[in-house]
């Protein structure tokens, strides 16, 4: 059969994404529940979900010409991750191709677009955020399930990016995959989740999440006591993803991301507290967009609390000179970790 379904996973495939499926937009209908049901279970959550991303689930409101979603993953635990930067830093960051030019994904995503005109199909999609929930979209297409820590496993584990496409086209390829579930009784996700953000299986508070507090929120670590709960990581976290049975040996580093050996050095928990701001904007944000050009202060606030959750008497210089940052909010982090551990 060469249907134009077909011909869109082939040209995936051909442009090395690892699955393709495509769904009718009712597909999504179920999605909208599932959110329902995770503000219920997590009332605090209500204002994350209803004020971000609420429109994740407003789908044929927004976007009445859209008639079906490809759904396409890519694999990225496949990149030597430097051992300077590994658990400090989520590993979908520092491998993020959502706006860098000079990965490959980010071209197939270019010329996946360039194909689906060329086809007559009219197109929507959002690179950063997404224009649907991604993890039920690509489970409703048979590409792989989701595990009770949220995440989306394809046989790579959980080390797989998503990305969708609206089309104005009814289509429907769907595919079928053979993983295993959960094993009963485990729970080592949940256990492990450092703020209780996971909380129970399929459940987890945004606003509690490592990986919001040290990236969009977070913006009081000196009096939030889930600050104290970090453990190694400064932006994002993986740590629900990292103790999964069903990731054990997923990740297998065969491949260079690029440029990611050169900017490690700059990404030292000393070298972030002295960055100055035009390594900073010129090499720092563009790579880790959810923080301005104006948030580099953000980055040392967030190593400051590394330092004090995980502290060596080596760190004392560097904490002793940012209470001299011009910044006053990492003056302030780095005078209350000088009073919580007498330094002077
Ligand atoms: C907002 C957002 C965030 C927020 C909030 C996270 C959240 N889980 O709500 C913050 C900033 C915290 C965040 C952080 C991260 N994110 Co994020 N995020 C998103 C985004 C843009 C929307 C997610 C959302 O609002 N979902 C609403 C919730 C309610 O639904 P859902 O999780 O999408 O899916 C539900 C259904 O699938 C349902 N479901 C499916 N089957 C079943 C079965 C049962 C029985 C039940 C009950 C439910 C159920 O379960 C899920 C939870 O209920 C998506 C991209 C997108 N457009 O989908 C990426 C996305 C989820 N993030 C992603 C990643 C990688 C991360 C980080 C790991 C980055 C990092 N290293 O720090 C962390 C992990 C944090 C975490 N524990 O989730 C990936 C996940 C890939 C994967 N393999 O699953 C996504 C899909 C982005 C992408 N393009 O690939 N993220
Ligand atoms: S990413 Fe970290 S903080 Fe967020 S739910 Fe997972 S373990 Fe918990
Ligand atoms: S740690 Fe266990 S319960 Fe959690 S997602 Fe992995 S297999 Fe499932």
């Amino acid at each position: 059969m060469n249907s134009t379904e077909k011909m869109i996973q082939n040209k995936a495939y051909e442009l090395g994404y690892e699955k393709c499926g495509i769904i009718p937009i009712q597909a999504m209908e179920g999605y909208r529940e599932k959110v329902e049901e995770r503000i219920q279970k997590a009332p605090a959550s209500e204002q994350f979900y209803r004020k971000k991303h609420g429109w994740l689930a407003d789908l044929q409101e927004d976007y009445p010409w859209a008639k079906s979603i490809i759904v396409v993953v890519s694999r990225y635990g496949k990149y030597r991750i430097p051992e300077s930067v590994k658990n400090h830093i989520g590993k979908h960051y520092l491998t993020d191709t959502r706006i860098d030019v000079n990965t490959k994904e980010y071209q197939s995503k270019l010329d996946m677009d360039q194909y689906l005109q060329e086809l007559g199909i009219r197109i929507d999609s959002d690179s950063k955020f997404g224009l649907v929930g991604l993890r039920w979209a690509a489970m409703q297409a048979g590409l792989g399930i989701v595990r009770r820590n949220n995440f989306f496993y394809t046989e790579s584990g959980s080390w797989v990016y998503l990305g969708a496409w609206l089309t104005d086209r009814e289509m429907n390829l769907r595919e079928t995959t053979n993983l295993p579930p959960c094993p009963k009784n485990c729970n080592r996700c949940i256990a492990a989740c450092p703020t209780h953000s996971l909380s129970e299986p399929y459940t987890m508070l945004p606003n509690s999440c490592v990986s919001f507090l040290t990236t969009f929120g977070g913006r009081d670590l000196v009096q939030d006591p889930l600050s104290r709960n970090f453990k190694s990581f400064i932006y994002g976290c993986d740590i629900c993803q990292d103790v999964c049975p069903m990731n054990k040996g997923k990740w297998q580093e065969y491949e260079e991301f690029p440029g990611l050996s050169e900017l490690a050095p700059s990404l030292t928990l000393e070298n972030i507290l002295n960055m100055d701001e035009s390594l900073y904007k010129e090499k720092i944000q563009p790579k880790f967009f959810y923080l301005t050009p104006e948030d580099s202060w953000k980055w040392k606030v967030n190593v400051l609390c590394f330092m004090r959750n995980n502290y060596q008497e080596k760190y004392k210089p560097a904490i002793l000179a940012a209470c001299k940052n011009e910044t006053s909010k990492v003056r302030e982090m780095a005078q209350s970790v000088c009073d919580e551990m007498g330094l002077s």
